[in-house]
């Protein structure tokens, strides 16, 4: 048996991908030239060539300029339906995206501008893919607490286009407690909340405490360090939280998939399933996740599965709806 062709089939639900994550260079050239941007690579290859990322810093100084090309309603409809139209090739039925609102912001382009360009998209994805896909608004943890939650008041008109808030870029020194009145204030408002807790972090056991106690999270983003912490693990899985892994995501930031503590903690019986983060520039979408983890662990079509089923239960879809995937 195929075990790609399977993987590929497999209907599956993604829940850690930032729709800025999928920015291919070729859709970066389409759009520079449609605003008039100059861009100092020339060519697809020398795109890639700056892909040399070997922590998370030295990735996010290429992440974030990157993100200039994005200007009009269309340029974010155009980014998030190149993702979707990849996203059902891979067996995606359901996807829980993430944006980053400041990310465009702090450049001006006004946040009703990304925010209708990238819902554009989600309702098309419906329509035309019969892919259910929503919203989660991140902050960058690297912003002041301010800032995030001016962020949150902006996006209150739009929050039917929102099921939830997360936290992302750099880690270190901005620690989940930082946003604990804008996590709180986003509970009280209806939201779901998720937050990184990345897995090459020092202090992140800490961190990961803060997320589920202080904060009172309803998911974690990679978070797989806890395999060191046999209080948290079963913490987790009393609580019945998901934890949105990324194999070949974790290869670029750390240098090894950590496919052995995803199996690990999946053979305990937490809910982690299987996610790609920034598809476009670890060259890998969810399905090309699965086989990877899959080859580096040795897993088997029931493996594969069972991380399929646990994303299903680790999402926000509503409970009915949940169910009629399991
Ligand atoms: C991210 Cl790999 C990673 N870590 C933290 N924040 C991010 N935003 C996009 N990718
Ligand atoms: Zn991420």
């Amino acid at each position: 048996p195929d075990l790609t062709a399977f993987a590929f089939g497999l209907p599956k639900a993604e829940l850690h991908l930032h729709l800025e994550g999928t920015l291919e260079p070729e859709l970066k050239f389409e759009l520079a030239a449609r605003n008039g941007i100059d861009l100092p690579e020339k060519t697809v290859e020398e795109v890639k060539a700056t892909y040399n990322f070997t922590d998370l810093t030295s990735f996010l100084q290429v992440y974030y300029p990157a993100m200039r090309v994005l200007v009009t309603a269309d340029d974010f409809h155009d980014l998030a339906w190149a993702y979707l139209q990849r996203a059902a090739e891979q067996g995606v039925v359901h996807v829980e995206m993430f944006f980053d609102p400041q990310a465009h912001t702090s450049r001006g382009v006004p946040f009703e501008t990304l925010i209708s360009g990238y819902r554009r998209a989600a309702v098309r994805a419906q329509d035309e893919l019969g892919i259910s896909a929503e919203l989660i608004l991140c902050f960058l943890r690297d912003f002041s607490a301010e800032y995030a939650m001016a962020t949150l008041m902006e996006a209150l008109p739009y929050k039917q286009w929102i099921v939830g808030v997360g936290l992302d870029s750099d880690e270190r020194d901005n620690p989940p407690s930082k946003f604990a009145a804008v996590f709180a204030r986003a509970k009280a408002e209806g939201f779901f909340l998720t937050m990184h807790c990345d897995i090459d972090q020092v202090g992140s056991i800490e961190n990961i405490r803060q997320v589920i106690e202080e904060i009172g999270v309803d998911r974690i983003d990679h978070g797989t360090n806890i395999v060191e912490n046999d209080a948290l693990v079963e913490l987790v899985k009393a609580k019945g939280l998901g934890l949105t892994t990324c194999p070949v995501s974790n290869s670029f930031v750390t240098e090894q998939m950590k496919s052995d503590e995803i199996v690990d903690l999946m053979h305990r019986g937490v809910r982690v399933m299987i996610n790609s983060d920034d598809p476009a520039y670890f060259g890998a979408y969810v399905a090309d996740n699965y086989v990877a983890l899959a080859e580096q662990a040795g897993l088997g079509a029931a493996d594969l599965a069972q991380l399929a089923i646990n994303s299903f239960e680790a999402s926000w879809l509503p409970a009915g709806r949940r169910e009629a995937y399991v």
